[in-house]
């Protein structure tokens, strides 16, 4: 409820033109899309087999927020680059492609989940273990950052499914 404690401000503030226009300014900037208002659920990464370039992570992603998010980029110490892919069925082969930037209306949400879409760890800087976590920054066209702590599960674990 940002945007909120923002326009009460504000309001509190009228005696004062200059302080005003900052804090409109301020409540234009943090209302424009609030980076809080994306919500991660269920997150989990598989653990990776010895010697896999790639890892893989699943969840679901909601904009909790009033405004649109554009999801435009994704990044981690953990891999070289981190794309988010959908899976796809073509000439009987299973096939992913690259479907970042992702935009999320108010109350929208994309489902990450296996034989779906997922987070891919293109080139792993070392192999994802059971018990470790795994940081990944989601970038929004309007700047912000949101860090999603990612926990890797052991071999051979799901983590929750979710209804399409
Ligand atoms: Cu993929």
């Amino acid at each position: 409820m940002p945007c909120r404690k923002q326009t009460s401000l504000v309001k509190a503030e009228t005696g004062n033109l200059c302080r005003v226009i900052l804090l409109l300014l301020l409540s234009a900037v943090q209302c424009h899309a609030n980076a809080a208002d994306l919500l991660g659920e269920g997150l989990w990464a598989r653990a990776s087999p010895p010697g896999a370039p790639n890892g893989v992570a699943y969840g679901r992603l909601t904009n909790a927020g009033p405004e649109a998010l554009e999801i435009v980029g994704l990044a981690s110490l953990a891999a070289r680059t981190v794309q988010i892919h959908e899976t796809f069925l073509q000439d009987d082969m299973m096939r992913m492609r690259r479907i970042d930037p992702v935009t999320l209306q108010p109350g929208e949400s994309v489902t990450l989940q296996p034989g779906g879409k997922h987070f891919m760890l293109i080139g792993i800087s070392q192999p994802l273990r059971g018990g470790e976590e795994v940081l990944v920054d989601v970038s929004m066209a309007s700047s912000e950052v949101v860090t999603l702590t990612i926990p890797v599960l052991p071999p051979g674990e799901t983590g929750p499914e979710f209804d399409q």
